[in-house]
């Protein structure tokens, strides 16, 4: 083990192409003691260094299931908590750059939800008739909320399932802090639109009367993805001018008029399943994170399938691009002359691993 970790400042003038000379160097010398995993909306320079790549639900698979010892997660904050809670204690969980977080996860704190909690009380008996789910884009200490109120987690490829879950117990749900995929699940689960009220957490009550909270169904928190918030239904029209044969295929975290437009709605890993497996010919609309949307274009082109952004205007997920050649060359030389920096420890597993594990029994 060398004696002081090496600093950050030594890497950030490495150009691409040194960093994975090093980055490549390291991992060999780390072999299966270390894995990389690489969420879909990874940048390229980094996402190719993956073992394994994914949404947040599968890479807590990868990360519950692996034997290394180390787990470099090439994603945001909230992906390497689970991977820590979800990974045995003797595993050590890192992420390449501190400040990725998620502008949504941040729309949450326990401080608010517990407030919220404490007026929903108010009004009903929440313990009994509200089951709590947080998206798996929020805080471990949220998480630790669900676990404690007999509540879950969802990502969005299971959103559906939790929901059908939380139905068989109670019969309301309080949903965050995505306001979207919470509207966009129940919907397709035909719960009308005047069952479903945003809580505004700036506001007392919610901004919602007694009688509003007395007959939801579910409790939308009034959070959203800055990224997603970018599509609009008049980009799909205008599209659609141009092109009528274009399929049209959106993310949850889109807004209600974009994924009612929409041809199919879904996870990351469904909208990859969706075009993949389409016939050739065809020409897609996709509202997600554009890292993967340009990835996925290139795989398919050869199959002479066309795939397009939805926006016009960029829109990538600026904390998932914090994550750089260079902060993962820093980290994998590190690790490999045993020096650990930027270790992601939960402090309370116990509850929040409830709620993880109260959904990862439903898949
Ligand atoms: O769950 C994830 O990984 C996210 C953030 C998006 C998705 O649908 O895969
Ligand atoms: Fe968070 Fe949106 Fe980025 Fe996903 S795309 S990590 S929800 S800010």
């Amino acid at each position: 083990m060398s004696a002081t970790a090496k600093a950050i400042q030594d890497y950030s003038l490495l150009d691409d192409s040194e960093c994975d000379r090093r980055i490549i160097s390291a991992k060999k010398k780390l072999g299966d003691r270390c894995i990389i995993l690489a969420h879909h909306y990874q940048r390229n320079e980094v996402f190719k260094h993956a073992d394994f790549s994914g949404d947040s639900l599968k890479l807590s698979h990868h990360a519950a299931d692996s034997k290394a010892e180390y787990i470099v997660f090439c994603g945001v904050h909230f992906m390497a908590e689970v991977a820590d809670i979800l990974s045995r204690p003797e595993q050590i969980t890192v992420l390449p750059d501190l400040a990725a977080g998620c502008s949504m996860a941040d729309m949450a704190d326990l401080k608010k939800v517990e407030q919220c909690w404490k007026e929903l009380n108010s009004v009903l008996d929440a313990d009994e008739e509200v089951t709590p789910v947080t998206y798996i884009n929020s805080a471990a200490d949220l998480k630790a909320f669900c676990g404690r109120h007999d509540g879950i987690v969802c990502t969005s490829s299971n959103a559906k399932q939790v929901l059908d879950w939380c139905f068989e117990k109670r019969e309301k749900v309080l949903f965050f802090p995505d306001e979207h995929l919470g509207r966009n699940t129940g919907y397709r689960m035909d719960i009308p639109l005047d069952k479903m009220m945003v809580w505004d957490f700036n506001q007392p009550l919610g901004g919602l009367t007694k009688e509003q909270i007395k007959v939801a169904k579910i409790i939308l928190w009034k959070g959203f993805c800055s990224v997603h918030q970018m599509f609009q239904a008049e980009q799909i029209d205008a599209f659609k001018e141009r092109y009528p044969e274009t399929i049209v295929i959106a993310h949850p975290e889109a807004n209600f008029d974009v994924c009612e437009k929409a041809d199919y709605v879904g996870s990351t890993e469904m909208i990859l399943k969706t075009v993949r497996d389409a016939k050739p010919n065809t020409r897609w609309l996709v509202a997600t994170e554009l890292n993967l949307v340009n990835r996925l274009k290139e795989e398919v082109k050869g199959q002479a399938k066309a795939v397009h952004f939805m926006s016009p205007t960029v829109s990538m997920c600026s904390t998932m691009f914090r994550t750089d050649p260079q902060h993962l060359a820093w980290i994998l030389e590190n690790l490999a002359e045993g020096n650990v920096v930027n270790q992601i420890q939960v402090q309370d597993k116990i509850q929040a691993k409830k709620a993880l594990d109260n959904m990862l029994l439903l898949n």
